[in-house]
């Protein structure tokens, strides 16, 4: 499973200076004993410094301007960062960039700023707990697995119901069958 926080990288986030931010990655990354890397939060899997796509050497006019509104980006706003997933955008703007440069020393705050009913893979397990849980906010096949589980069992309740009672139901008849075939035959017999 790949994992995340790119927060290696919320370099943009320190204002500019294209360094690693580590603290962020170390941390969620001994909390939730998973592997992380850049692409949980970076649209580049390593982080925002290079000229590859989604990193800040390869961004046009346009997309610096959108990466200065964002270092200015306030609790609340709506503004795409280019260098940042979608899952990156959310907490940056749940949390506002200065609020977030300052988590850099207390990141175990960020899950708790974070929409509790944002979902953003549809998968049943919030964003901020996939963050706690070091699973990719992004990526529905990517959860705990007893939790993938319980959410698909509670969506497909019915399904597996019906199934059920259609196995049932089938070993039923089928036992039946077997059982007038067994008296026939006992009949002919005697
Ligand atoms: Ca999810």
């Amino acid at each position: 499973m790949r994992f995340f926080l790119s927060f290696a990288l919320l370099t943009f986030f320190g204002g500019g200076t294209a360094f690693a931010h580590p603290e962020y990655l170390n941390y969620f990354k001994k909390e939730s004993g998973r592997a992380i890397n850049c692409s949980e939060c970076h649209l580049n899997p390593e982080g925002p410094a290079g000229n590859g796509p989604g990193q800040i050497g390869s961004l046009n006019a346009q997309q610096k301007k959108m990466l200065e509104l964002a270092r200015q980006a306030k609790p609340g706003a709506h503004i795409t960062n280019p260098i940042l997933n979608a899952f990156g955008n959310e907490i940056l703007n749940a949390i506002g960039h200065d609020k977030l440069v300052q988590l850099e020393q207390d990141p175990g705050k960020i899950p708790g700023l974070l929409p509790k009913n944002s979902d953003l893979d549809h998968d049943g397990i919030p964003d901020y707990q996939e963050l706690l849980d070091g699973t990719n906010p992004l990526d529905p096949n990517d959860g705990l697995p007893w939790k993938l589980f319980i959410h698909n069992f509670v969506k497909n309740w019915f399904q597996i119901m019906m199934i059920f009672l259609a196995t049932v139901s089938g070993i039923f008849g089928l036992c039946n069958l077997i059982l007038w075939f067994s008296i026939k035959a006992k009949k002919e017999l005697s």
